[in-house]
């Protein structure tokens, strides 16, 4: 007995230990992926928790001061909250994309022609300037107080319409003096600084902002098939958490254009989403991440606020991000753009300006003025709804092109 006893116990010892061996092995990655859905969800709870407020509410969403951000409480849990459904577009790369030729300048992408509306503005100053001096012997007193008025009434904002003028004053002749204000204009853009645009550091977090319907979301669209054609990997960040149709709207561009898509809950924390896109963006290795953010009034503290925490939880995760901050702003804007560039620039320090929609405004003058009062560079222009639409910021064809008569 004993001795059947002493074969069976070890025997019993060994099967029992085999067993739960199986089990563990089994039963642990389950556990594991148990507890994130449970620490994704309590994190989805938290962050609507932290965020109830359907948004735009005029009060400023506030930031309990003493806390740590919540980004940083949230984000351990938060990998799978964050990127329920992104696009397979990283790891299993949809399509063989060539090597990125490491093409030291990359000639810029140019309008073929600055169309549809920059003709209008071609109307509104290079024409007018032509016809009023069209026929004159001398550049008089009468023939400047002309040249002042339709510079003054050309949107571009007062010093700059006053260097221009002065540009005229100083031009020989009346034919002289549409070639004055070209060089004049010229010279306001070279003069801001426009350093270049340095996708290499990895990724290259780029935030974009500006008001309502300016055409951040579509800019972000152009840029993201620009950046994908090139082979770059890209991760948008769909930051304008207060409609849920806004991150629908950037996540059709992530699919369209082979973009990873980093998405929370609508009503949720903007500064999360950025966060984690930057920190997934750096687990998958991918070239550039840009961030799409709500529209906002510059008059809107609150929401000013609110930008800032995104760029400062931005940095959280990547001390030199964003290496971008562009201002999106629509060119039937007018002069109030320089007033958005430089409200929004006190919150978040601008790099460059995406200036839509010039293809239905006479108001792309007002580049001149951003340039002048500001000092920020038009980095990108929109020319139309199409994913093409999208074009560098060549500042010779534009001068040219809005001193130009048609004809
Ligand atoms: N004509 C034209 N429409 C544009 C351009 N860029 C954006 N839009 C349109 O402007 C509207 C608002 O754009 P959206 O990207 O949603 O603006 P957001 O609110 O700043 O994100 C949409 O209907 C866009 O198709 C452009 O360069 N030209
Ligand atoms: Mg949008």
């Amino acid at each position: 007995m004993s001795e059947l006893l002493s074969v069976l116990l070890p025997a019993l010892t060994l099967a029992f230990c085999a067993g739960a061996a199986v089990t563990f092995v089994v039963g642990f990655p389950r556990a594991v992926r148990q507890s994130r859905a449970r620490a994704a969800r309590e994190a989805a709870e938290r962050a609507a928790r932290r965020a109830p407020a359907p948004a735009r509410s005029p009060a400023p969403r506030s930031e309990p001061a003493a806390a740590p951000p919540p980004v940083v409480t949230a984000e351990p849990a938060a990998p799978a909250a964050v990127a329920p459904t992104p696009p397979p577009a990283l790891r299993p790369a949809p399509e063989p994309v060539p090597e990125p030729a490491p093409a030291p300048a990359p000639e810029p992408r140019r309008a073929p022609d600055w169309l549809g509306g920059l003709r209008k503005s071609r109307g509104a100053l290079a024409g007018r300037i032509d016809a009023l001096l069209r026929g004159r012997a001398e550049l008089d007193a009468g023939a400047l107080e002309e040249v002042e008025a339709v510079l003054f009434g050309a949107d571009i904002g007062v010093r700059t319409a006053e260097q221009l003028l002065e540009a005229a004053r100083a031009a020989g002749s009346p034919g002289e003096v549409r070639p004055a204000l070209e060089r004049a204009a010229l010279e306001m853009l070279d003069a801001v600084p426009q350093p270049a645009i340095d996708v290499a550091s990895s990724p290259h977090v780029v935030l974009v902002v500006g008001v309502n319907g300016s055409g951040k979301t579509t800019s972000i669209g152009k840029l993201a098939a620009r950046w994908r054609a090139e082979g770059k990997a890209v991760v948008l960040a769909a930051g304008d958490t207060y409609r849920a149709a806004a991150i629908d709207q950037l996540a059709v561009w992530a699919e369209r254009t082979g973009a990873d898509l980093v998405r929370g809950e609508p009503g949720g924390d903007p500064a999360a989403v950025a966060f984690d896109a930057v920190k997934h963006a750096r687990a998958e290795g991918a070239d550039v991440v840009v961030v799409d953010t709500a529209g906002r009034l510059q008059t809107d503290q609150g929401l000013m606020d609110e930008l800032a925490k995104v760029a400062r939880v931005i940095r959280k995760e990547m001390p030199d991000a964003p290496h971008e901050t562009l201002l999106v702003v629509d060119g039937n804007t007018g002069q109030n753009a320089i007033r958005q560039a430089q409200e929004f620039s006190r919150a978040v320090p601008l790099t460059g300006i995406v200036l839509t929609k010039l293809d239905g405004t006479a108001k792309g003058g007002v580049v001149l003025g951003i340039a002048q009062e500001v000092s920020l560079p038009v980095r990108y222009v929109g020319i139309g709804e199409g994913v093409d639409d999208l074009y560098d910021f060549v500042a010779a064809d534009f001068v040219r092109a809005l001193f130009t008569p048609e004809g």
